[in-house]
């Protein structure tokens, strides 16, 4: 009788080939799809490791999770990494005028979260009924997994210096997600390297977070700050620098080439923004009630900024409070 654990190890009796994978990852509506095998053991990361020394986490001690440098601590059989790309790009602009705040793209419309989850979740199951010891598992954003650095390995992108991984077919207004696999599949080659000499990026952030090229230090990034930071009020060297961004920032991704030339609207129809998640004006979310902020962002990747943080990110725009 064969031992359940010898079992699950053994490459899968019938490996799925990776065209077929990809065909079906856009069919599910994908934009992108690439794959990466994955080393054994795992290499190690010295610059998520140097990151994290230098204290570039702030307080997301979720970074320092050992599984995010090693898949094997996943899933121990792990062999491939299925990427995929998901564009969220939509037209509109925002308004000039100090009158309103900013909210970053990747909150304008329905959590992204669960339009990729959603998709993977297809994926995933269609890939394990495939054959009999495939095992797979989906993550986007919120796995102890290197979104981006999977997505460079795979050829989907590469990971600029602003830190974001930019694709030649959208620009960088792409989510990223991974299902890992025991199969053994054909890789794509790693992504080549697109910024030049370019330094928009770090130019324009106006906090200088972009501490040298790709490396962001999220003790001085605005979207940490108004994402994640959940302190009663904002840094004093944040505050004076803000422009009007409440959740999230874009400016390093809007002063990017590749997005000014590269965008385009996406076909996903849960990401065209709520109207008002476009010119919100900073006096109203100085003032929203719980009541009001939980009616205004339903289904929301901004339901993690919590009604205080939102309040105290727009007070802080008007140079209210401390
Ligand atoms: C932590 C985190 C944040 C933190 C820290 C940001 C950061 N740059 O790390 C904060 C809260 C600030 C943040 C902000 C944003 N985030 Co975020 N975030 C993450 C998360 C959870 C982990 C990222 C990570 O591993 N950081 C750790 C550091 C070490 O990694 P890194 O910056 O990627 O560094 C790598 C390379 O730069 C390289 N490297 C480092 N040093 C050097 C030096 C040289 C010379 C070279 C060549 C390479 C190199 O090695 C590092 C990897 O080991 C991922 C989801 C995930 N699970 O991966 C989403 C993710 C990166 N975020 C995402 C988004 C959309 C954003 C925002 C744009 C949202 C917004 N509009 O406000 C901003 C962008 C800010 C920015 N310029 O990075 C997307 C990015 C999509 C894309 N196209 O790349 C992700 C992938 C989520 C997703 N699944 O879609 N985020
Ligand atoms: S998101 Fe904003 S604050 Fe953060 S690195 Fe980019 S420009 Fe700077
Ligand atoms: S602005 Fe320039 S340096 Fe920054 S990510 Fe875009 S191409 Fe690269």
């Amino acid at each position: 009788m064969m031992h359940p654990e010898s079992h699950s190890a053994q490459a899968p009796a019938k490996a799925a080939d990776a065209d077929r994978i990809k065909q079906k990852a856009l069919d599910l509506g994908f934009h992108k799809v690439g794959i990466a095998a994955i080393p054994q053991p795992s290499p190690p990361s010295p610059t998520l490791d140097r990151w994290l020394a230098h204290g570039y986490h702030a307080d997301m001690d979720w970074m320092a999770n050992p599984k995010r440098q090693d898949v094997h601590q996943i899933m121990p059989t792990a062999r491939s990494m299925i990427c995929v790309a998901l564009n969220y790009y939509t037209p509109q602009q925002r308004p000039e005028g100090a009158a309103y705040g900013k909210i970053a793209r990747y909150g304008w419309g329905k959590d992204y979260h669960r339009i990729m989850q959603s998709k993977l979740k297809a994926l995933t199951h269609w890939l394990e009924r495939d054959g009999e010891g495939i095992q797979a598992r989906y993550y986007a954003d919120t796995g102890p997994i290197q979104d981006k650095v999977w997505a460079e390995r795979a050829g989907i992108g590469w990971i600029a210096k602003n830190s974001n991984v930019i694709t030649t077919d959208y620009g960088s207004w792409v989510f990223l997600g991974e299902v890992v696999t025991n199969l053994v599949l054909a890789s794509d080659r790693p992504h080549t390297h697109h910024c030049g000499t370019c330094t928009r990026c770090l130019d324009a952030c106006p906090t200088g977070a972009i501490v040298s090229p790709h490396v962001v230090d999220a003790n001085r990034c605005i979207a940490y700050h108004t994402i994640e930071n959940r302190a009663e009020s904002l840094p004093e060297a944040i505050r004076p620098h803000l422009q009007g961004w409440v959740a999230g920032c874009d400016i390093c991704q809007d002063v990017c080439p590749w997005n000014e030339r590269f965008a385009k609207p996406t076909d996903v129809a849960e990401f065209q923004p709520y109207p008002k998640n476009i010119a919100p004006p900073l006096e109203e979310l100085a003032h929203l009630s719980d009541e009001e902020w939980n009616q205004r962002f339903p289904a929301s990747a901004l339901r993690r900024i919590k009604p205080a943080m939102l309040r105290r990110n727009a007070s802080a725009n008007l140079g209210e409070g401390e």
